[in-house]
């Protein structure tokens, strides 16, 4: 019994560790589903959830992550990290960053671009130069339920062309609605297996 006591306390002794650090750091949503990836690609997964170092080269194709009922917001300071694959040279000047409410109008929020903010859950993600945050703020908008990453570089999407995507992150973000991941479902067919 005494035994389990202190297991118990143990326990809580590091939940609270994990609390604070939390607090130091916002909690990042990394996107789950894309709208639209190149054909060129053969997994284009890769660039979804976390970063990890599985990446592919955008060339001059793009990708659409959809936030599906999640929306980036803009709150004070930058809004949304973009990560480029952690090895190489830096190649943010070939890639264009723009959101969108509605798919219709986008914006571009490269001017905003400045060091990346640590968000909890990007930590295998290991250099600050590879990594950029970028800011709604500009754009008129409020918040933007899809991600467009333009690749500025030549020919199609493929290995190490052009800009090396890995990941985005959401730093400033809505928690959905109970009811509203249903609203997801049919989006699941292009999701990271996992
Ligand atoms: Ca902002
Ligand atoms: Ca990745």
């Amino acid at each position: 019994m005494f035994d389990v006591r202190v297991i118990a306390v143990a326990v809580c002794g590091s939940s609270l560790w994990a609390a604070v650090s939390l607090g130091a750091e916002p909690i990042g949503y990394f996107p789950e589903f894309l709208l639209t990836a190149p054909e060129t690609v053969n997994d284009p997964t890769v660039v979804l959830d976390a970063p990890d170092d599985r990446y592919f080269g955008l060339g001059e194709d793009f990708v659409i992550y959809t936030l599906g009922a999640w929306r980036v917001l803009d709150l004070p300071g930058p809004d949304l990290n973009v990560y480029e694959a952690d090895f190489g040279a830096v190649e943010f000047a070939l890639v264009d960053v723009l959101v969108s409410e509605d798919r219709r109008e986008w914006f571009s929020v490269k001017a905003t671009m400045a060091e990346a903010v640590n968000i909890v859950g990007d930590e295998r993600h290991n250099r600050a130069t590879h990594r950029k945050s970028f800011d709604l703020a500009g754009t008129g908008l409020a918040e933007a339920k899809y991600v467009k990453i333009q690749g500025l570089g030549t020919g199609p999407a493929s290995g190490t062309n052009g800009f090396d995507l890995d990941a985005i992150g959401v730093i400033h973000w809505t928690v959905p609605a109970p009811g509203s991941l249903f609203a997801l479902i049919g989006l699941a067919a292009i999701r990271r297996r996992r």
